[in-house]
């Protein structure tokens, strides 16, 4: 496999002509625009979600938010109960939630589609800290983690500049075409699961990525393979959105309707202070099918995961950790007391 990172196809040239998106997205299972997002909106919300970050005290006090330098002794990320505090002071933002509904991405998520859309409810944006490397979000299929059907789209966007070296969204293109959902295995990164696309004799694993400018916009399905590359910066914190759509009509899971776990938040917390009631509960309007989560891929990365540590895998072992400090009453709490004691006596 080679280590190069190859550059992203640029697809402005077809924003207008919904046919040769869809013929393009089947052929390489990605389209990349450049300011599909209108650059000020985005800088606006930059503001926004960084000064409440900022207030929680994960960046430098006194620094401009929308520089993004963050206090890497605060590092800490999804899973971690410390992480409810800023992400959910961002997770709170009325403007947050609503640029996920912005016309500019539902007109094109539209047009790839080819029918009416609805913006799922949970809404996802990651703030990640700087050299926490072994924490990023690792190679895998969205549909393990967002379910439903396998044409549920992801718009990846970063709320800022986003050069390589902070940490974009990376894909192998035409990963799509296995046409099913591969076996993932355990990560300590963002998701927890994992997919070694050389297993895949049909997969070519070539990268794609690009420093990415603000509005620029990354639309996959459910079964592309995709990473976030590490954030090697010295001290800034990387920002971004990545939300789903899915066709009227279509399946959804249940976990879909809910805000995003790592917020710590319920609908009512996070529409305390929103002026408007118009996003409010928008889903209640759409008949979708709703199917309960198939928990089946993260438990078999956890019984992964409490075999690992049986080996010695210090990765393991501090997922482990993580979980009993995390979520203490849980049975997979329970189950990783039981392996810990085996192991450290
Ligand atoms: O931004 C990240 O770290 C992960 C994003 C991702 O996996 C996605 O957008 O589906
Ligand atoms: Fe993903």
């Amino acid at each position: 496999m080679s280590d190069v990172i190859k550059p992203l196809r640029v697809s402005n040239d077809a924003i207008n002509d919904a046919e040769e998106l869809q013929r393009r997205i089947a052929e390489e299972g990605y389209l990349f625009f450049k300011q599909l997002q209108n650059p000020d909106k985005l800088w606006a919300l930059r503001k926004e979600m960084m000064s409440a970050i900022q207030e929680v005290g994960w960046l430098i006090a006194g620094t401009d938010p929308l520089d993004g330098i963050a206090d890497v002794s605060k590092q800490c990320t999804e899973g971690d109960n410390e992480y409810h505090e800023g992400y959910g002071a961002a997770y709170r933002l009325e403007n947050f939630h609503r640029s996920a509904h912005w016309p500019e991405v539902t007109d094109v998520i539209e047009k790839i589609a080819g029918k009416p859309i609805m913006p799922h409810p949970h809404k996802v944006a990651r703030v990640w800290f700087p050299k926490y490397t072994e924490h990023t979000t690792p190679t895998h299929q969205d549909f393990v983690h967002f379910q439903g059907n396998f044409e549920t789209l992801t718009c990846w966007a970063p709320v800022g500049d986003c050069p390589q070296e902070l940490g974009g969204l990376a894909v192998i293109p035409g990963s799509h075409k296995v046409g099913r959902v591969l076996d993932h295995h355990f990560s300590l990164g963002a998701g927890s699961l994992f997919v070694k696309p050389e297993e895949h004799e049909e997969i070519d694993p070539v990268w794609h990525s690009t420093d990415y400018e603000i509005g620029d916009s990354l639309i996959f399905p459910a079964l592309t393979i995709h990473k976030a590359l590490p954030n090697n910066t010295e001290d800034r914190l990387r920002l971004s959105l990545d939300n789903r759509y899915q066709a009227v009509g279509d399946t959804i899971a249940d976990h879909m309707l809910e805000p995003h776990g790592p917020s710590g938040l319920s609908w009512e917390e996070i529409y305390a202070d929103w002026k408007s009631d118009e996003l409010k509960y928008y889903w209640k309007n759409y008949d979708n099918p709703v199917v309960p989560k198939d928990m089946s891929f993260s438990e078999k990365g956890f019984e992964e995961a409490l075999e690992l540590a049986r080996t010695g895998n210090d990765q393991a072992i501090f997922r482990l950790h993580r979980t009993v400090k995390n979520e203490p009453e849980s049975d997979m709490a329970e189950k990783a007391r039981g392996v810990l004691a085996e192991i450290e006596g």
